[in-house]
């Protein structure tokens, strides 16, 4: 079985939201068309406490932007987005729910970021989605969401750990591009680790 995973498609990471992905918005229509190739569609929801540690609010002195330590991680500091329960939280109402069979959330640990979809970043905890494609035979997968050069690059990394034949759809992603070239990088990495670039 071959799933689409979508990443983040959540009003936070729209032009707009709390953390903007630039052209963010233009992701919902291309994952529109995309879906209904596919037998089992995931979409992953980005889902925070209030007091995450990824924000920079969490850390007098510090700044949007500046790169801290998170229980032995790197972490970027982000603007408060995302947050548990906030309409900003919420997936993208153009998005065709009706084909989506599981939505999957995380960061909902307070302590520490999870940028891909599987596990946290230290790799300490997984989330559910592992033994949900599993359970359903899932051999590859196809990701496409926001950001490329964060949460759809950490997924797809932890997709090809897995043993998964995994495929990101590129005009499906877009990037925050906090330095000039990010995107092209995570792309490089992604196809480097073995993803292969739609
Ligand atoms: C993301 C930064 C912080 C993403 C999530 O969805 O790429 N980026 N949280
Ligand atoms: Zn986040």
């Amino acid at each position: 079985m071959h799933a689409l995973i979508l990443v983040d498609l959540q009003y936070d990471f729209m032009p707009g939201g709390a953390l903007a992905v630039p052209e963010g918005h233009e992701v919902v229509e291309i994952a529109n068309q995309w879906m209904s190739d596919f037998e089992l569609v995931v979409a992953t929801q980005d889902w925070h406490p209030p007091d995450h540690q990824s924000f920079a609010s969490q850390h007098p002195g510090r700044e949007i932007g500046d790169l801290i330590e998170l229980e032995g991680q790197a972490q970027v500091l982000w603007p408060e987005h995302c947050i548990e329960g906030t309409d900003g939280a919420e997936l993208h109402a153009e998005l065709d729910r009706e084909q989506i069979d599981a939505v999957i959330q995380k960061g909902t640990d307070a302590r520490i970021d999870s940028y891909s979809g599987f596990f946290d970043n230290g790799h300490h905890q997984a989330t559910s989605l592992g033994d949900y494609l599993a359970s359903r035979n899932v051999d590859a997968v196809t990701i496409m969401g926001l950001a490329t050069d964060y949460c759809v690059k950490f997924t797809a990394l932890d997709a090809i750990r897995l043993g998964l034949k995994t495929h990101v759809v590129v005009k499906g992603c877009r990037g925050v591009e906090l330095e000039s070239g990010d995107i092209q990088r995570a792309l490089e990495e992604m196809q480097a680790a073995g993803v292969v670039l739609l």
